[in-house]
């Protein structure tokens, strides 16, 4: 029974891995986020949606003491409050989060939450989560 349970559950996640919307971001040593052929990253997703995010991430100048390079924090642009489950920290190299998109359709903004360069304040990118 048990067995039986474990083997849906992963069934599942492997579906909803694979039915996400797949989204490549590079967290660059220059303190910027980068998506492939857009001069200013920028990111849309459905309200609810299953979004699988996969960075790449190069080191800056400087670096957490757990060896987190860049981080990913999702606000609201309305009150700059934080959207739970989006709260990210990158090592060097490529990994992958699975998160679901806000519920609430608006505007948002990503900000880098580790100290990576001077030009830290600027590593920031706009999320639309449309209806
Ligand atoms: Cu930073």
């Amino acid at each position: 029974m048990v067995v039986v349970v474990a083997a849906t559950t992963l069934g599942m996640a492997a579906q909803c891995r694979a039915q996400a919307h797949v989204i490549e971001l590079t967290a660059d040593s220059d303190s910027r986020y980068k998506i492939a052929g857009m001069r200013t990253p920028e990111i849309t997703v459905k309200a609810g949606e299953q979004v699988l995010l996969r960075v790449t991430a190069r080191r800056g100048k400087s670096w957490n003491r757990d060896g987190s390079i860049h981080g990913f924090s999702l606000l609201r642009v309305k009150d700059r409050t934080k959207v739970e489950g989006w709260e990210l920290l990158f090592k060097p190299g490529q990994q992958e989060f699975l998160l679901t998109a806000p519920a609430e359709p608006g505007e948002y903004v990503v900000v880098c939450t580790v100290i990576c360069s001077e030009e830290h304040e600027g590593m920031h990118m706009k999320i639309t989560v449309l209806p």
